[in-house]
């Protein structure tokens, strides 16, 4: 059940400029930065803010994608290996500013998987995290370094988030179940 539109496609991407330009602002100009898109919908994320840097600041960003499917610690309970695929990340993070990004952060769980599969690939000198959407809800000590949206949520609502590159069109729909 549609309860309401969080964000249309010209808030998405103000929101997006105005992120690109927090990132730089924070890390120097950002010539060290790597971004990282965490599957499936934080990866146009990534290319997305990789492209803004890229014009704000004249020079080029690297993007890179993880999977964390097989990293999920409710899935390694079950006694499921991950999976690491050296050099399937997109660029050398070693000694990298590296900005891990993602469409919702919720519990916590998919971030500490993820940086759990960014150090199998190497030792980046820091980590941020970004995120469009904070919705609550946190099981673990995890916070978002550059927040979209701020949405406080029940736990029977869900953010959808539809994004031209997956959905075909783009905007923040809150969803009750
Ligand atoms: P995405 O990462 O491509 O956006 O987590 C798998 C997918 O399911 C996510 O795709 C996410 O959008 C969607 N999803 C929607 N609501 C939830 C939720 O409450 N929990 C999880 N884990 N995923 C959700
Ligand atoms: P967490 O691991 O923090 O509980 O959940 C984060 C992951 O689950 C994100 O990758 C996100 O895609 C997905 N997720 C959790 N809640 C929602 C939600 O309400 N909407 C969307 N789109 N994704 C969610
Ligand atoms: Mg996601």
């Amino acid at each position: 059940r549609l309860k309401g539109r969080l964000m249309s496609a010209s808030e998405i991407e103000r929101t997006l400029v105005r992120l690109a330009h927090e990132i730089v602002e924070r890390n120097n100009g950002g010539t060290n930065l790597g971004l990282v898109g965490i599957k499936r919908r934080g990866v146009p994320l990534a290319q997305r803010l990789a492209a803004h840097i890229a014009k704000i600041e004249k020079h080029p960003v690297d993007t890179g994608v993880l999977d964390i499917a097989f990293y999920r610690d409710d899935l390694s309970t079950r006694d499921i290996r991950p999976v690491v695929t050296p050099g399937a990340l997109g660029f050398d993070v070693n000694g990298r500013d590296i900005i891990l990004m993602d469409d919702v952060l919720y519990t916590g769980r998919t971030i500490r998987a993820a940086l759990d599969a960014l150090f199998a690939h190497g030792r980046p000198k820091s980590v941020q995290l970004l995120v469009l959407i904070d919705r609550g809800h946190r099981e673990l000590p995890i916070q978002a370094t550059f927040v979209g949206r701020h949405i406080p949520t029940s736990r029977r609502e869900i953010i959808e988030v539809k994004l031209n590159e997956i959905d075909g069109q783009e905007e923040v729909l809150l969803v009750e179940l």
